[in-house]
């Protein structure tokens, strides 16, 4: 007999990552072959023509594991009874508009979704938030889906920096992707994160290295390897002229698929969660860094006891800045949006 289907929400269904994402969902890569799904689509009522051709090609698509299609543009019932939430929908900064304007109108929706979420999710709902600026919408989310919704069930992605800075490693080692685990992303999704290699193991030759010895190249490894991993996003723009849609939406795909099955032994993965204090970073602080996961809790724990030598903290130190900057941002913009 199949499980029961898992209820799954994707917002900002209409747009581009989601284009990749749904189809990823529902033909299995995520929660399994085995696993039945009713996947829940939100967008905002503008884009409700959009919407129903995404769900016409889901149809089309003939998926065995996809029970229900169910497209709507009401918060309030998108969030009904969910387990898992993709969080992709978000206010998109238009020219001219200064940072501040953009996380006030986040706020607001992360703000409202996160009350969506108390109200009518189950209490253990996953919550993976990509909508930008993602570890601060995150933040918020998860302030006003407390207490009914424990923070430690919302994150942020910053899965596909960790992708990119593994690919990267990868290409300049001469090995496939599989011959490289546990780089790091420290902090925010933004230009002051830090992919950090310094722990990340290459498996070259048949046998598992350092990063720094399989690379060869310290000077790459604490500059452009850094700049590359950092501006990627913004280097995709420039050449697509739309932002990096495919590589997220299978970089979402990876965050849930581990926080659903756990992370393989010895091997950790980058997700921003609330910080519990470690490595110094305040309590509460969404913030990415190196977990692990019990497949049977489905619990993530921060890894313990990485050097971090004055390189590092540097950059620990600025990225923490930024987000303590926007969270105080965006805590203001709360204040005084009266939704
Ligand atoms: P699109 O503009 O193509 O799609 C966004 C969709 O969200 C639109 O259909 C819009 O109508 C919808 N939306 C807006 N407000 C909504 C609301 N309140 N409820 C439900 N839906 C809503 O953007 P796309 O390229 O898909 O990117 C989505 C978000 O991901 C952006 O904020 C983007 O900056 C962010 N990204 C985050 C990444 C990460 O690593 N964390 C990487 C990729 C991406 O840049």
């Amino acid at each position: 007999m199949s499980p029961a289907p898992l209820r799954v929400l994707v917002t900002g269904a209409a747009g581009q990552i989601c284009y990749s994402l749904v189809y990823q969902i529902a033909s299995g890569s995520v929660f399994g072959k085995d696993q039945p799904l009713e996947l829940v689509l939100l967008d905002i009522p503008m884009m409700s023509a959009a919407l129903d051709g995404v769900v016409m090609e889901l149809v089309d698509c003939a998926l065995p594991l996809l029970h229900k299609v169910i497209p709507v543009t009401d918060e309030k019932e998108a969030f009904k009874d969910v387990d898992y939430a993709f969080l992709v929908g978000a206010m998109p900064r238009r020219e001219g508009m200064e940072r501040k304007d953009l996380l006030a109108a986040n706020v607001k929706i992360f703000k409202s979704q996160g009350r969506a979420l108390a109200e009518g999710a189950k209490s253990t709902t996953k919550v993976i938030v990509v909508g930008n600026p993602a570890n601060t919408n995150a933040y918020i989310c998860a302030k006003y889906a407390a207490p009914k919704i424990s923070p430690r069930n919302i994150s942020a992605m910053t899965r596909l920096d960790h992708n990119r800075a593994t690919a990267q490693i990868a290409a300049k080692a001469g090995v496939t992707i599989d011959d490289v685990k546990n780089v790091i992303i420290w902090g925010n999704h933004s230009g002051t994160q830090f992919p950090d290699v310094k722990h990340a193991k290459v498996n070259k030759g048949g046998s598992a290295t350092d990063a720094y010895a399989a690379v060869g190249d310290e000077a790459w490894l604490k500059g452009e390897f850094i700049s590359v991993v950092q501006k990627r996003g913004a280097v995709i723009i420039a050449a697509r002229k739309l932002s990096s849609a495919m590589s997220a939406a299978k970089a979402a795909c990876d965050h849930i698929h581990d926080w659903h099955f756990g992370t393989p032994k010895d091997t950790w993965v980058s997700m921003a969660v609330p910080s519990d204090g470690s490595y110094g970073i305040p309590e509460g602080i969404m913030f990415s860094f190196p977990v692990t996961i019990d497949a049977a809790t489905k619990d993530w724990k921060i890894v313990q006891g990485l050097s971090i030598d004055e390189f590092a903290q540097g950059k620990l130190n600025a990225t923490l800045q930024e987000l303590q900057e926007e969270r105080d941002e965006a805590l203001r913009a709360c204040e005084e949006s009266n939704i």
